[in-house]
């Protein structure tokens, strides 16, 4: 991918070069993805900046994440096993509920690896930088929706949407409506209505001008022409209801902190309101971290996640930090690892996944450093034995994903490492019950330069 205009490109990731060259994919791990201010999520990543007072900036991931708030938004969509990302990701795992306790489950599946089957490749985009699954059509089946930045030319740019057919098979992918727009991460989930809106940071050509761009869905697979919001800086995105009202908010990164916009009853969002951090916030997402049934905001920064702990109404309390081991923290993940009813939280960089687990009440303890086998750009936590335990599963940049399951003991020894061995370079990946079998299967997409090289949509399926 060539960045020559877009200070974004890449937007999320690596601290190093502000532009991520296919060419240097190979070797280069964590060099991957970069960004210039770095920002992005998971999924996801997006949007704007001061400018927006009025125009708002517009996104969506889907965060189903903190079970109570999760219950009072509009269904979202991606059912059993699910991932949370704002990157969209929602999770069942992440579920549990405040207040609610139990046991992980300990030996369902043999030797505690989850049963993923090889990954099918579904479609073949080109330079792909976000992946999400959403019932976009309503028909109980998840599809899914993937992000492309294109190539500027015959390659197109945008978000493309797979059908699924609820047996783990996917149809063409289809262009989401609209002219080009190289797109980054996405998110997608109702907004203010039952059906499923996308949103992604994109840039639009032809000069690259970046903006978030949202497009709404009529439920049955078709989008409404799609609505820009411009924005002046990289903005990693996420949709969260922070204020209570059902409808799904805009969150999102710019260059030193949170960023949000409230989702209005005319299908639109409010005015953005920035929230101090430190500089560099790279992912973003939503969820009821201390357990008072208010949305909150986690959020991923250089070496810290920043916390803001909502209040129900659209306003947050001053901004808390949990310092992390390592200085460049690509996602953030949300999510009950150890069943206690308290959500935890993590973050991930380099090989290094670091899990915090959460009292319930706001506080954090000291990072769990896991060691999984490569520099991950994106994580995702599904539930993948259905315990209640959110589990964690990340794209490494050595072409595997690792799983780590949730337990009681917080000490997350259960890993296992499967290989799909991509061409492109590994860049974001997702959770979902795409088969019905109540197990959570996985989408990982790889980012590039074209069909040889990128552009790559896995399914492992699990029982696949
Ligand atoms: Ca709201
Ligand atoms: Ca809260
Ligand atoms: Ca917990
Ligand atoms: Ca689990």
């Amino acid at each position: 991918m060539r960045c020559s205009s877009l200070a974004m490109c890449f937007v999320i990731l690596a601290p190093a070069a502000a532009c991520y060259d296919p060419a240097d994919a190979g070797g280069t791990a964590s060099s991957a993805g970069s960004s210039s201010t770095g920002m992005s999520d998971g999924t996801s990543a997006t949007t704007t900046a001061s400018t927006t007072a009025s125009t708002t900036a517009s996104t969506t991931a889907t965060n189903t994440t903190a079970t109570e708030v999760t219950t009072e938004q509009p269904s979202t969509s991606a059912g059993p096993g699910s991932d949370t990302d704002a990157t969209g990701d929602s999770s069942a795992g992440s579920s549990g509920t405040t207040g609610e306790v139990s046991g992980c489950l300990d030996g369902l599946f043999v030797d505690d690896a989850p049963p993923l089957g090889d990954a099918v490749q579904v479609a073949s985009l080109f330079n792909s930088q976000g992946v999400e699954f959403a019932d976009v059509d309503d028909d109980g089946d998840l599809d899914l929706l993937v992000s492309d930045f294109g190539d500027g030319g015959v390659n197109q740019s945008g978000v493309f949407y797979l059908a699924g057919d609820g047996s783990g098979g996917f149809a063409a992918p289809v262009k989401l409506p609209g002219g080009d727009a190289a797109a980054v991460r996405l998110a997608a989930a109702p907004i203010a209505d039952n059906t499923v809106d996308v949103v992604a940071m994109v840039a639009i050509l032809p000069e690259y001008d970046p903006a978030v761009r949202r497009w709404r869905g009529n439920g049955d697979g078709s989008f409404l022409a799609p609505t820009d919001y411009p924005v002046a800086s990289d903005w990693d995105v996420s949709l969260f209801d922070v204020d209570g009202d059902g409808r799904r908010d805009l969150l999102g990164t710019h260059a030193e902190g949170a960023r949000v916009a409230i989702a209005t009853a005319a299908e639109s969002f409010g005015a953005t309101t920035d929230y101090g951090g430190a500089a560099t916030v790279n992912a973003i997402r939503g969820g009821d971290v201390d357990g008072d049934g208010d949305g909150d905001i986690l959020s991923a920064s250089t070496g810290q996640l920043q916390l803001l702990r909502g209040d129900g109404a659209g306003g947050f309390g001053a901004l808390e930090t949990f310092a992390l081991p390592g200085s460049y923290p690509i996602d953030v993940l949300i999510a009950d690892f150890d069943g206690d009813g308290s959500m935890d939280i993590a973050a991930t960089w380099d090989a290094i996944v670091a899990v915090l687990q959460g009292d319930g009440a706001g506080g954090f303890g000291a990072p769990v450093e896991l060691t999984v086998q490569g520099s991950t750009l994106a994580g995702t936590t599904p539930d993948f034995d259905g315990d209640g335990c959110g589990d964690i599963a990340v794209f490494n940049n050595t072409g595997s994903v690792s799983t780590i399951m949730g337990r009681d003991d917080f000490t997350f020894t259960d890993q296992h490492v499967f290989n799909i061995v991509p061409v492109g370079y590994p860049y974001d990946i997702a959770s979902g019950d795409v088969d019905g079998d109540q197990i959570a299967d996985l989408a990982a997409i790889t980012a590039g330069g074209g069909p040889d090289s990128g552009g790559e949509v896995f399914v492992l399926r699990s029982g696949g």
